[in-house]
């Protein structure tokens, strides 16, 4: 049966990016498919976080789901650090996985900079715990951005490894052939690499030195239209086919950045847009900017405000989700050869 899996590292400023890559298609999923959206505080802490500051951006992430739309009763939010079966399954899984695998992952690469020797070892090991994540629910759909598509991969070529590794032993426990799914990445929409507002060649991110090259969930209506405004494009007006776009990749992101917001595709934007300058395409973007994500950031803001509310959500949600992983946690056991309690 279809089950949906994604997460959000709690490393702070929330942006475009996140919500159009990711949590917008958390909204749509939950109506048709059983959801687990996690806070992914582990993966926060591959790079050092000040832990106060952790603390609130964990309420903070988990207000942006259900700010957007995410319903906490009928989908299971919760944070990954108060369910062990994520580090419990992630150490057996670092065992299935090889060490020339995760030396191909462009991630850490780009995140280790060139002091890798200083990088935390758990930086390098990040994706054998997101493929944990995803397969202690042996979930079988992932929304993610274009960015973790090679992550996916590797939890795929993980979860293939473990059923032919433990062939005999999966079948001798009655799991027939295949333990675990093979999960789907879902990367899908008009905007699953959305790019800095200030150089289209570079992905919009929470860590980039520039505040103007995101526009972040919780910016109000004048700093959306400041970013809006003031972000880069190039001299020619807008064409009118998308094919027009290729090798113009800051009018193709604010192109694909209205698509997305809008739930239209590119060429209908360019059907009402094209052959227009800049200025007007950015004037109808702000509006639908501020339309759009105006009340998610304050939304935001409001349940912030109680984070008694939002642990209760949190803990509630680590109790359903625990009630998944730990029978499939149990099985690995039997499966590697543990002798459990
Ligand atoms: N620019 C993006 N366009 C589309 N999707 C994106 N995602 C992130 N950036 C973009 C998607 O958002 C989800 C959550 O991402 P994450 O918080 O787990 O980590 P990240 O990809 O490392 O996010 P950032 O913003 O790029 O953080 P830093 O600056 O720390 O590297 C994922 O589904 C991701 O694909």
């Amino acid at each position: 049966q279809p089950r949906v899996f994604s997460g959000v590292q709690p490393t702070g400023n929330l942006h475009l990016g996140n919500y159009l890559g990711a949590i917008i298609k958390f909204v749509a999923l939950q109506h048709e498919h059983e959801c687990l959206y996690c806070v992914v505080d582990m993966h926060a802490i591959t790079v050092p976080q000040d832990p106060q500051e952790l603390t609130r951006t964990i309420r903070e992430v988990a207000a942006a789901f259900i700010a957007s739309g995410v319903d906490p009763k009928k989908n299971i939010i919760f944070n990954q650090s108060q369910v062990s079966a994520h580090a419990e399954l992630a150490w057996i899984l670092n065992c299935t996985a090889r060490i020339g695998w995760l030396n191909r992952m462009t991630q850490f690469k780009e995140k280790a900079g060139k002091d890798r020797e200083n990088a935390s070892v758990g930086l390098y090991v990040y994706p054998v715990l997101m493929a944990a994540d995803i397969l202690a629910y042996k979930a079988t759909h992932v929304p993610v951005g274009e960015d973790q598509k090679q992550h996916l991969e590797l939890a795929r070529d993980i979860a293939q490894k473990f059923n032919n590794d433990f062939s005999a032993s999966i079948a001798r426990h009655g799991y027939g052939e295949a333990f675990f799914p093979q999960p789907e990445p879902l990367i899908q929409g008009a905007a699953t690499r959305v790019m800095s507002l200030r150089d289209g060649s570079k992905k919009m991110s929470k860590s980039d030195p520039s505040d103007a090259s995101r526009i972040n969930l919780t910016d109000d209506a004048d700093a959306i239209a400041a970013k809006v405004r003031k972000a880069k494009t190039d001299p020619e007006p807008l064409p009118s086919e998308t094919a027009g776009l290729e090798a113009r990749p800051e009018a193709e992101n604010l192109v694909g950045i209205y698509a997305a917001l809008g739930g239209i595709s590119k060429q209908d934007v360019l059907n009402d847009f094209g052959g227009g300058q800049f200025s007007a395409f950015k004037n109808a973007l702000v509006e639908l900017a501020v339309t759009k994500l105006g009340p998610i950031g304050a939304e935001m803001k409001r349940l912030v405000a109680d984070p008694g509310s939002i642990d209760k959500i949190l803990g509630d949600g680590a109790e359903r989700a625990d009630a998944i992983a730990r029978p499939n946690l149990a099985a690995v056991k039997d499966i590697v050869g543990f002798v459990r309690r």
